[in-house]
């Protein structure tokens, strides 16, 4: 029995989506970034950072997402690709990195560059730059992904979870996605997928949940 900490819309959707993938036991606690849930001393107890993900596993806490992803396509088969070689294995830790040390940062300063500049132009500025620097990586996901259907391939895996996090930040973000149709049709496969379809729907209970307490979900 897994328990992961989370909110509609941040980057614990990854964790959520693999966790229904792998038909995992698991329940999800909502944070509640309005009123300060991830910065309160019982939180940060189990993840120190104050973030979102944190995944309790049986035997005890797990934060980062790429670490998240590494240890669950160890506890479930088909979670990420079998490496014959240690230069392999470190190529799918490599993208897993991508996600989570490139590409969230850039998707935090476009979303929310008003916590990282004072000011309307210098927010503004953070995410002009934000937006430029994530158009060749964008270009780059959607040459990787060509026809797909997934980012290994035919295999399914947890980067298509994370990629499918950042194009929906993106897409809600102002960002020229109409210029990277494969990341959109990959984005439109996800949306169909069993196991995104449950993630999403605990993620709207969750939604409805924050709406009724009058708690709008902050994001990064
Ligand atoms: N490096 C962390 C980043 C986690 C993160 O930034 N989570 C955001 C949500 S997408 C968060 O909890 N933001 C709240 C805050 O920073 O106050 C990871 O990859 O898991």
């Amino acid at each position: 029995m897994y328990t992961l900490y989370a909110s509609p819309g941040a980057c614990s959707r990854v964790p959520m989506i693999t966790l229904e993938e792998a038909g995992a036991d698991f329940e999800v606690e909502l944070i509640r970034f309005m009123r300060g849930a991830h910065k309160q001393p019982n939180y940060l107890a189990l993840n120190p950072k104050g973030k979102v993900p944190c995944l309790i596993t049986p035997d005890g806490p797990l934060t980062e997402n790429s670490a998240i992803a590494l240890y669950l396509a160890d506890q479930f088969d088909g979670l990420l690709p079998k490496a014959k070689t240690s230069l392999d294995q470190a190529r799918v830790t490599a993208d897993l990195v991508f996600c989570s040390a490139t590409l969230h940062p850039i998707v935090s300063r476009m979303r929310v560059p008003m916590f990282m500049a004072e000011g309307p132009a210098a927010i503004q500025s953070v995410k002009d730059k934000a937006m430029e620097a994530m158009a060749p990586m964008a270009k780059l996901i959607d040459d990787h992904l060509g026809d797909g259907p997934w980012w290994y391939g035919d295999e399914w895996s947890i980067m298509d979870a994370y990629i499918f996090w950042v194009w929906f930040r993106i897409v809600g973000g102002e960002f020229p996605t109409k210029l990277y149709p494969n990341w959109a049709a990959h984005a439109s496969r996800m949306n169909t997928r069993p196991s995104v379809e449950r993630a999403l729907a605990r993620e709207a209970a969750m939604q409805s949940t924050l709406e009724a307490e009058g708690l709008l979900p902050k994001m990064g």
